[in-house]
């Protein structure tokens, strides 16, 4: 088969239709590659605490598994995409009925920790299955707080529904099946349909088609992919807009420390702004994290023509909605990549070959046809995973190699250090030094706990701020609507600019914040390295530690939650009703938007936020633990290694380098 390779994709049936990505991928992986075996290569000759650490940082480096998330509209092709993109076409359920109903990840070349598990799911357990299903869902709750009672009834009766069908399937096994972890040691798609598809139950003979799909709150499979650059931690999440909003904040929670995020809209229907849900989605997401996948395009008339209008229509709402952002847009088809996974054009129809000409004419593919390549390129899957790639190459394979580089920098110290160590310290000498890096730790450690009070503080009087400046001018505008317009008319007030402040708010917060925290962790360092060198009587830069790196801030994805602001109109009827005159109306309205806000914000300070502050803590900490061991241990002179290091400006690059110039010893 003739092939053009100017675009790398599939261009025969045994190539690497991932080419594209592994070869930018490639740089980065050498980079690791070669740290990788300089620590391995240390480990060899030295003793077994280092060889330990060392260790630990090889395990860091073969764990590190980017999170890539696929989100989006309902039968938008989330799980199609998910498919062909682990390279296991039909391992997801994904046909006209079954809807997902859980985050399922994918661990592409990941490893359970036991070794042994392929799928695990894990069930609800008591208190979220509670929460999920009280009055009605979260959607249910909002019905309640927004008046709506008729509203709120029903869908109470459907939440109540669901619940009793769940615990009727199961019987007296219900309440032991809460909180449980399935695991199996073969991953199937049989299998898989019973945790993750809400299919309908009275199309499988055997009944077991959803038999635990209400109650799996996430599944994990362990997947190979041989054509993919190192390991993907790839997330399929049920569509947006999802009947009772039930897993809504699940989804969000698990977006929150994804890398990169592909966001899938269906070309017949991109993005209206009737999709308020999915444009809140987006919007508490940053730039950098975001690619649009625009799928199905195959189902368009004349692609050449209408993918144009479609890209117009989505920028236009996006700067409507989101402030004009500059988000990367692909156009594609899953369907057109499953069929060229499969062996290529041979399964299309003829109506289904003129969509794929068509767009062949202004992709610039026009000149070969007939070939898996053709379709594959067309598909926009590989610009998709080169968009994804360069998303990951650009943050945490950078921050992955800045790390990993600080780690072995802190270990060759240690050895470095027990080269020049004096032969043996006294006991004394070893508590006094003990001593002083303790309290050294406990001062940066107290700061640090100043600092983050007042950082949460003021974070939690910026909200504030925010959330009653909104209070304030949705309560100004409704009572100039009622003045205007007579009560009876209906009322709505947008809520795009409340989290676009809230979003840029919390941003500028936590990249102050994160500045903060970067320089105590910097300082500690520094102080216990002078310790250190004081007590070896090395000068400065003869001996440095690195500090360890600040958790980044993830992303503020509780602004996308709805509140019952952002329903529509329905909802607001009998609030209008019931309100007597302009003042309570005033009154009640800025009572409950007030509420409302407040759980937005109240999840960005106490669940977002507290989180970090936790991580950020520990891992002072651990590090201060780990250093001061260190120092003592090397104090002791029970470290021997066998080792020549390289003077110390060189990068931690090459270690094993011809002579030291402090020490003089020879390389083992
Ligand atoms: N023609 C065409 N059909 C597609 C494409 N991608 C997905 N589909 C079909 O669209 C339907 C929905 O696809 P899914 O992958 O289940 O969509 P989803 O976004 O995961 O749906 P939910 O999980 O229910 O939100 C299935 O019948 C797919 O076969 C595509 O690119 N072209
Ligand atoms: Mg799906």
């Amino acid at each position: 088969m003739d092939e053009r390779i100017d675009n790398p994709g599939v261009s025969s049936g045994d190539a690497n239709p991932f080419s594209l990505c592994a070869d930018l991928y490639a740089p980065f992986q050498e980079k690791l590659d070669d740290i990788r075996s300089q620590a391995a290569e240390l480990a060899q000759n030295t003793d077994a605490s280092l060889a330990d650490r060392l260790n630990a940082l090889i395990r860091r480096i073969d764990s590190f598994s980017p999170s890539v998330a696929l989100v989006g509209q309902v039968k938008a092709g989330k799980t199609a995409l998910a498919n062909v993109l682990s390279g296991t076409p039909g391992l997801l359920p994904s046909d006209v009925n079954p809807l997902t109903s859980v985050v399922t990840t994918l661990h592409l070349n990941g490893r359970h920790p036991d070794g042994r598990t392929r799928a695990a799911f894990t069930l609800f357990d008591r208190k979220e299955w509670d929460a999920l299903t009280r009055d009605g869902g979260h959607l249910g709750k909002l019905a309640m707080r927004a008046g709506a009672e008729d509203e709120a009834a029903r869908l109470r009766a459907q939440v109540d529904q669901m619940r009793r069908q769940a615990q009727a399937r199961f019987g007296s096994g219900f309440e032991a099946l809460l909180g449980k972890i399935h695991k199996y040691s073969y991953c199937e798609r049989d299998l898989v349909e019973r945790y993750v598809s809400m299919g309908d139950p009275a199309t499988d003979s055997k009944g077991r088609r959803s038999r635990f799909a209400d109650i799996t709150r996430s599944a994990d499979l362990y997947v190979d992919h041989p054509h993919l650059p190192g390991r993907m931690s790839l997330r399929d999440t049920p569509g947006v807009n999802d009947t009772f909003l039930v897993r809504e904040q699940i989804t969000l929670r698990s977006l929150a420390r994804t890398d990169v995020c592909i966001v899938v809209l269906s070309a017949h229907e991109a993005l209206s702004t009737a999709d308020m849900a999915l444009m809140r989605m987006i919007s508490a997401l940053e730039d950098r994290q975001v690619v649009l996948f625009v799928n199905r395009i195959d189902e368009l008339e004349r692609p050449s023509e209408q993918v144009p209008e479609i890209r117009a229509s989505i920028l236009a709402t996006l700067a409507k909605t989101d402030g004009g952002r500059s988000v990367e847009l692909v156009f594609g088809s899953a369907r057109w990549a499953e069929i060229a996974l499969n062996g290529g054009l041979g399964q299309m129809n003829e109506a289904e070959r003129a969509a794929l000409y068509d767009w062949a004419s202004v992709a610039g593919q026009g000149a070969v046809r007939d070939a898996s390549g053709f379709t594959w390129r067309l598909s926009g899957v590989p610009e998709l995973m080169a968009a994804v790639y360069r998303r990951i190459l650009d943050r945490p394979a950078r921050r992955m190699i800045e790390g990993v580089n600080a780690d072995l920098g802190n270990i060759l110290a240690e050895i470095r250090a027990a080269q020049a160590a004096r032969e043996q310290a006294t006991e004394e000498e070893i508590a006094e030094l003990g001593a002083r890096l303790q309290a050294a730790a406990d001062a940066q450690r107290a700061r640090l706990d100043t600092a983050l009070d007042r950082l949460i503080a003021t974070l939690r009087q910026r909200l504030h701020r925010v959330q009653e400046n909104y209070v304030e001018r949705a309560t100004r505008a409704l009572i100039d609507h009622v003045r205007r317009t007579g009560r009876h008319d209906t009322w709505s007030f947008g809520t795009s600019g409340l989290r676009f402040v809230l979003k840029s708010t919390y941003m500028r917060f936590s990249h102050a914040a994160t500045i903060e925290v970067e320089e105590i962790y910097r300082e500690t360092a520094e102080t216990l390295s002078g310790i250190w060198r004081d007590y070896l009587g090395l000068a400065e830069g003869e001996l440095t530690i690195e500090p360890p790196q600040v958790p980044e801030i993830p992303a503020p994805t509780a602004i996308g939650q709805t509140i019952a602001v952002d329903l529509g109109v329905p909802w607001w009827k009998r609030w209008w009703l019931h309100r007597k005159d302009e003042d309570a109306m005033a009154r009640d309205y800025a009572d409950l938007i007030r509420a409302e806000v407040a759980t937005i914000v109240s999840d960005l300070e106490t669940v977002q936020f507290n989180e970090v502050m936790i991580e950020m803590r520990a891992i002072l900490d651990d590090f201060t633990r780990q250093q001061i061991a260190t120092i003592l241990r090397v104090a002791r002179g029970k470290t021997e290694p066998q080792i020549t290091l390289q003077p110390m400006d060189a990068p931690p690059g090459s270690v094993l380098a011809a002579s030291d110039a402090k020490s003089g010893r020879s390389a083992a």
